[in-house]
């Protein structure tokens, strides 16, 4: 190990902060040119390949500047990006994690930081302090000592998918990838603070990030005390594994609080605050803690003294583990597999002690067997040297940051004959892993024995873990479907001395509001959500979330991107008992149920894949604009392409597809429906006719559609569908509502660009020689101009005189026009769409015109069902 301190590391003390922080930098060359960690012994960072792609699941959020890897797994969704890697990924990493994989836990959105901003981050230290000072990234780099300390961070929710499966707590599920380890590099938070001079009766330091969230900023703080202690660790760090600090991890500046639960390391900071109180800011006070376990989420809802306890705030990390190898699901087949089975995990302690043992269990913790312990970190404390700008410097440091490795190799006899593999560490305050799960309302700092189901499957052994973070199964959840007590201290196995059958006693929080009876379809739900009224579905119920954008803790996108969707399963994965207990407020009727299968039935996108059809019902998927054309001085032909050349829509005859775009003046998406002129089987392409909607003297104009004129060729558009209960089959045949119905004539009425819907019904009757349905179009317009397909129109009528026929009226004709005049009057209806048997009749025009419509034909002897407005 001597020579380890010899050997020459380039280091990289005289940093240029600028050229530092390249974020489109594939790969740190440093790391090329360190040595093997067989010539040094320490562990050094695996090969990291930062992903420069935005995916293309970001770019309609907030994070749309933010690449990522694809392999982390979602927790709450698309946003706020909240991710752990997969267990078995993160294990084979080794001791530290490549900042791709490093799980993430943002409260909103990441702040957008330019390169050329970095030099000018500052970060201003204020408070009980005798000199305020505002400090640069220039100065935090070039004037403090600088250090580069490997350090494990874990978040208070590391875990906590096994106690949502018990009981639901106000917080989200994590699985056992909550934790990730890295060296970071950048100056003590004790000097930083030194310099400020804090005054006597300080006692707390409050950090403040630059995320915007629902609440305010993000902050919280820690002692001051430990602050100054050096042996604490507590730094600020601009680098990860020798990498400037990507945007989730906190770039261009971050604390990190080893020993102590993530939610300490503040990231993005921007100031220090030095006080006598314990942070006030609403992420300190209602987040990180450990209330009893007796407190309910609605009585911590209904009393805030539980919040500002400070006996019940994580400051350091309790002891945990948790196994590896047996992966969940990992099949062990006795025929090939040889006699030893190495099982293999990890584990962690906090404030700085050490794992000083890990223990299995193959007997429900009747005995056990020690496991052996690899401490990566230590090969650090005999290691001197610059590491990546920053100085080692931990061989006086008895305290251990770091998670360790535990393994032990078990007679597969012995896994035979068990039905589980229970794993606990200890640490060095001989405080050990709980049997029983500590239930508490935010589910946080979950440290039971961790669990592997044995069960045996012909010649193999099936091994599962506790749960899957974003999947179901896992034996917790099998258990408590079969109506066993997972709280019973026996992992739900029903005991002989047992009542035949205890009930859990969960409570159901009931989301419907008393007295709602209202029965929505799919077109309302659909039809209101496209008019900006994020309508959602959660387990058959509509919600309605416009009152509560402003308020919404996940931040408005994260409901007004559920707008028209069945979002029960991330709805009832995100949100507590206390969230759900809100929303009768919200709930506004039922929805129909062949609408709730329709909705479910919606296949979810495969990126990548070469997909014949375009459009998918519930999934957004982007058209670029390759051409504008234009029709008329206030209309224009928008050509989309679709994803390749053979490609077609997709789109049924008679229904729509909802189109998103953001208002360039807002920046907020508007959602509208759309007919297409082109046909649904071109391939390719897709044709939109738009009339745009100038702003007047006394109307504000169409946001929609000005949008659409402002956006530039090859921009994108994203586009979801079909839409519409109705839908012509062809040969008289209707589908509406999912109800076949015959006709042989039809009626349309429409003005301006109600053209479109119905244009495209008329199209497919006249292009098919066998179908025999006769058509009246009534057509209302301003001007001569403002008739849209026209020329296709009276081709049709001329061709098909017997069964086609179309009026045009005018409300400004000029003095040539010999057609009708006036809007669509009750005489016009009478004369060209007077019920008769086997018929229907299509309507779509502005709001006034609809309505007016459809009083005058009930008046004149339409059923109600007999007509259709698309
Ligand atoms: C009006 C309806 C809604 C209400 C009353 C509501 C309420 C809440 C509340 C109280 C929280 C804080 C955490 C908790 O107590 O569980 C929260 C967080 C959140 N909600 Fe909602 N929510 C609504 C709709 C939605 C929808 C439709 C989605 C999308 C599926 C959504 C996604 C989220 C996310 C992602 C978070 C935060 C995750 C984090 O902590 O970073 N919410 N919501
Ligand atoms: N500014 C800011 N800092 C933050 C957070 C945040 O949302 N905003 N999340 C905290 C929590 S709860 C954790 S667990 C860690 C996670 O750090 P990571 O995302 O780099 O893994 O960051 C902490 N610091
Ligand atoms: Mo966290």
């Amino acid at each position: 190990m001597a020579t380890v301190a010899t050997l020459a590391i380039p280091s990289t003390t005289n940093i240029c902060v600028t050229e530092d922080y390249s974020p489109t930098k594939k790969r740190h060359t440093e790391l090329h040119d360190l040595p093997t960690p067989q010539e040094v012994d320490i562990p050094l960072p695996p090969p990291s390949f930062l992903p420069t792609e935005i995916l293309d699941l970001d770019k309609g959020t907030p994070d749309h500047h933010v690449p990522r890897d694809p392999r982390l797994l979602r927790l709450t969704g698309v946003h706020p990006f909240n991710v752990e890697p997969p267990l078995t990924a993160l294990f084979n990493e080794g001791f530290l994690t490549s900042p791709e994989l490093f799980y993430v836990r943002n409260h909103g959105p990441v702040p957008q930081v330019r390169d050329q901003d970095i030099p000018e981050w500052s970060v201003r230290i204020e408070g009980l302090v005798d000199n305020p000072v505002t400090l640069s990234m220039r100065d935090i780099v070039e004037n403090y000592d600088q250090i580069t300390a490997p350090i494990t961070l874990v978040c208070a929710g590391n875990r906590r998918k096994e106690q949502n499966t018990v009981r639901k707590s106000k917080g989200f599920s994590w699985g056992p990838s909550g934790l990730s380890t890295a060296l970071f590099t950048g100056p003590m938070m004790a000097d930083i603070l030194r310099s400020a001079r804090p005054r006597r009766g300080a006692k707390f330091v409050c950090m403040e990030g630059a995320d915007r969230l629902p609440n305010g900023f993000y902050g919280t703080s820690v002692k001051l005390n430990w602050a100054l202690d050096r042996n604490k660790g507590i730094m600020l760090a601009y680098k990860m594994n020798g990498e400037p600090l990507t945007p989730d991890h906190g770039r261009p500046l971050r604390v990190v609080v080893p020993g102590q639960i993530g939610g300490r390391s503040v990231k993005w900071l921007t100031r220090l605050i030095v006080t006598d109180t314990p942070s006030d800011n609403w992420y300190h006070v209602n987040d990180n803690r450990v209330l009893p376990t007796m407190v309910s989420p609605e009585m911590s809802a209904q009393d805030k003294k539980w919040w500002t306890d400070e006996r019940y705030a994580i400051y350091d990390l309790n002891v945990n583990s948790a196994t590896v190898y047996p992966e969940h699901e990992e099949r062990l087949d006795l025929t090939t597999s040889g006699e030893l089975y190495t099982a293999k995990g990890y584990a962690y302690a906090g404030g700085g002690r050490r794992i000083t043992r890990v223990e299995l269990s193959l007997d429900k913790g009747k005995s056990w067997r020690l496991a052996e312990i690899k401490y990566a970190e230590d090969r650090y404390r005999e290691y001197e040297g610059e590491l990546f700008g920053g100085k080692v410097d931990m061989w006086q440091r008895e305290t251990c940051f770091c998670w360790s490795f535990w393994s032990l190799a078990i007679p597969v006899a012995d896994l035979q004959d068990s039905d589980a593999l229970l794993v606990r560490a200890m640490d060095d305050a001989m405080s050990v892993q709980p049997r029983d799960m500590y239930w508490s309302v935010l589910g946080m700092m979950n440290n039971p024995w961790f669990r592997v189901a044995i069960t045996k499957e012909g010649n193999s052994l099936i091994f599962e873990h506790p749960t899957h973070p974003t999947k179901a199964g896992g034996w917790m959840e099998k258990v408590k479907k079969s109506g066993g007590d997972l709280t019973n201290g026996y992992w739900g196995e029903r005991q002989q001395s047992d009542e035949p059958l205890e009930q859990a006693p969960v409570k159901e929080i009931c989301m419907k509001k008393d007295g709602v009876s209202r029965i929505i379809s799919l077109d309302e739900l659909k039809i209101n959500s496209s008019n900006g009224e994020p309508w959602f579905v959660v387990d058959g119920e509509v919600y309605d979330g416009t009152a509560f954008l402003e308020g919404h803790p996940g931040g408005a996108i994260s409901i007004t991107s559920s707008a028209g969707l069945d979002v029960s399963e991330d709805f009832l994965a995100i949100h507590s008992e206390t969230a759900k207990a809100m929303m009768p407020d919200y709930h506004i009727g039922t929805l129909r149920p062949d609408a709730i299968k329709a909705l479910k039935n919606s296949t979810q996108p495969t990126p990548g894949e070469r997909r014949p059809t375009f459009l998918q019902p519930n999934a957004w998927f982007k058209l670029k604009l390759s051409e504008k054309k234009t029709v008329s001085w206030d209309t224009k032909i928008f050509v989309f392409q679709l994803e390749h050349d053979t490609q077609t829509l997709g789109l049924p005859i008679g229904q729509h597809l909802m189109i998103k775009l953001n208002d360039p003046i807002s920046n907020e998406p508007i959602i509208r429906s759309y007919t297409p002129i082109s046909e649904g089987n071109l391939q390719g392409r897709m044709e939109l006719l738009v009339k745009i909607y100038h702003p007047g003297t006394n109307t504000p104009g169409g946001r929609m559609t000005m949008a659409l004129d402002r956006l530039p060729l090859g921009a994108d558009v994203d586009c979801k569908g079909p839409t519409g209960r109705f839908e012509y089959l062809g040969k008289g045949e209707v589908l509406i509502s999912g109800k076949k119905r015959p006709v042989q004539s039809m009626k349309m009425i429409c003005g301006g660009t109600g053209i479109t819907p119905i244009f495209q019904v008329l199209r497919a009757v006249m292009q098919d020689t066998n179908d025999s349905t006769s058509f009246v179009v009534l057509d209302g317009n301003r001007l001569e101009e403002d008739i849209l397909c026209r020329s296709e129109l009276e081709m049709y009528a001329e061709q098909h005189a017997q069964r086609c026929r179309v009026v045009h009226t005018l409300t400004q004709g000029s003095e040539s026009w010999k057609g009708r005049r006036g809007r669509i009057s009750e005489t016009l209806l009478q004369e060209f769409a007077a019920p008769e048997e086997l018929s229907m009749v299509l309507i779509c025009g502005p709001p006034a015109m609809e309505q007016f419509a459809k009083r005058t034909l009930l008046a004149q002897g339409w059923a109600e069902s007999d007509l259709h407005f698309f």
